[in-house]
């Protein structure tokens, strides 16, 4: 705690020279902001309402407390909106012993990101991406990640399960060791238990590989699916722009508010499950809370019945994850952000755009998403549900 009035102080400071955050407020989210036009009451009762998803950088800003601009996402290679459901299933295959198998090419690459407008950040990558690759299989799938090193440091893959030491991706002897610059490694392994994982690089200096932005989702599902649902995947990060040893800039899959600047669309009444995963580094812990609703939460999605029922706010430490289940009663626009303030003033915010179904495709084209995102973020799941309760 004794380096926490500076390092605030520091924070501020780099915040006050991207000239684009400040704090947020509820007012703010609503568009009612000084400077801004008043949201108009209809859209505010639900539907799209693009004066928070409009493209229009000049409606959002200083008087909504969010950015100003947006960020490039073309020239970052991609777009947390779409990397919300970028499930990536691997080429897959079935083995003489009827597994299937699932291979992946991952390549470490040192690359410039964009986590902000104008705020560029030196990350380490999976795949040129922050996170990487959201893999996605079934209980008992083989999964082989051949990993190429074509950046200047050495890296690992650790995965989350169980799995042999030889495999476990560690500089330890006998757990796979370090891949050096212009090496490769074959992980391969069967995907056990079921559940909500990661995979980060276990390199040492650990916290600083992890920071980086070497880090990426691993969404196990069971072998009977879990009930149709719409599905994201949200990896709340955070970045050390001055290499002060705490974060400056927060948010989920990246970017900072941009899912305040383009609101996710949901339908009203609609399941929606979310595998929610805390890579935060410096920081010991995240909180995820929702706004207007509860929520189920299955912590580490080990489970098919929730560890937690009706709750509102969860709090995971680093490594930590989850599933969270929701659906929404009213139409309207909800935040979601952690109920740790200082993350939510430093990007960590979004916004569920909650709308009836003849609204849907209006809210999906407000924020520049189509109906094969639609179809991405229903079918998820690597199996479909074979369990009683229909969503
Ligand atoms: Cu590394």
């Amino acid at each position: 705690m004794r380096s926490f009035l500076p390092k605030l102080f520091s924070r501020r400071q780099v915040l006050r020279s991207l000239g684009g955050v400040a704090s947020v407020a509820g007012a703010a989210a609503l568009g009612l902001g000084q400077g801004s036009k008043p949201a108009p009451q209809g859209e505010a009762g639900g539907h799209s309402g693009h004066y928070m998803g409009a493209a229009d950088p000049k409606q959002m800003g200083h008087g909504n407390n969010l950015t100003v601009g947006a960020v490039d996402h073309q020239a970052n290679g991609f777009d947390p909106l779409r990397l919300l459901v970028d499930w990536d299933y691997g080429k897959v295959s079935t083995l003489p012993s009827g597994q299937t198998l699932r291979e992946y090419e991952f390549v470490a690459q040192e690359k410039e990101i964009e986590i902000a407008p104008g705020v560029f950040f030196p990350a380490w990558t999976y795949n040129g991406r922050v996170p990487g690759p959201t893999i996605r299989c079934t209980e008992g799938d083989r999964i082989r990640v051949r990993f190429t090193n074509s950046s200047s440091h050495p890296h690992t893959i650790h995965f989350h399960g169980i799995h042999p030491a030889e495999m476990d991706g560690t500089p330890l002897p006998g757990n796979g060791g370090l891949v050096q610059p212009g090496q490769s490694f074959t992980y391969e392994f069967t995907a056990e238990p079921f559940g909500c994982h990661l995979y980060h690089c276990h390199s040492l200096s650990l916290k600083r590989h992890i920071h980086k932005g070497m880090y990426g989702a691993f969404v196990v599902d069971p072998k009977g699916g879990r009930p149709p649902a719409r599905e994201f995947v949200m990896v709340m990060n955070a970045f050390d722009t001055n290499f002060d040893g705490g974060n400056e800039v927060y948010a989920v899959n990246s970017v900072a508010f941009e899912y305040a600047r383009r609101a996710i669309p949901l339908k009203l009444g609609e399941l929606v499950r979310i595998y929610l995963i805390n890579v935060l580094e410096f920081d010991l812990i995240n909180t995820f809370h929702l706004h207007a609703n509860m929520f189920d939460y299955y912590d580490h999605g080990t489970t098919l019945e929730p560890t937690l029922r009706r709750v509102d706010t969860i709090s995971q430490v680093q490594g930590q994850r989850g599933i969270v289940e929701f659906r929404y009663k009213f139409p309207g626009m909800y935040m979601f952000h952690p109920h740790v303030s200082e993350f939510t003033e430093l990007g960590w915010m979004g916004h569920f755009n909650v709308v009836r179904p003849e609204d849907f495709a209006q809210a999906l084209q407000s924020v520049g998403l189509d109906a094969a995102w639609d179809q991405k973020s229903l079918q998820g799941s690597t199996v479909p549900w074979k369990g009683g309760e229909q969503a």
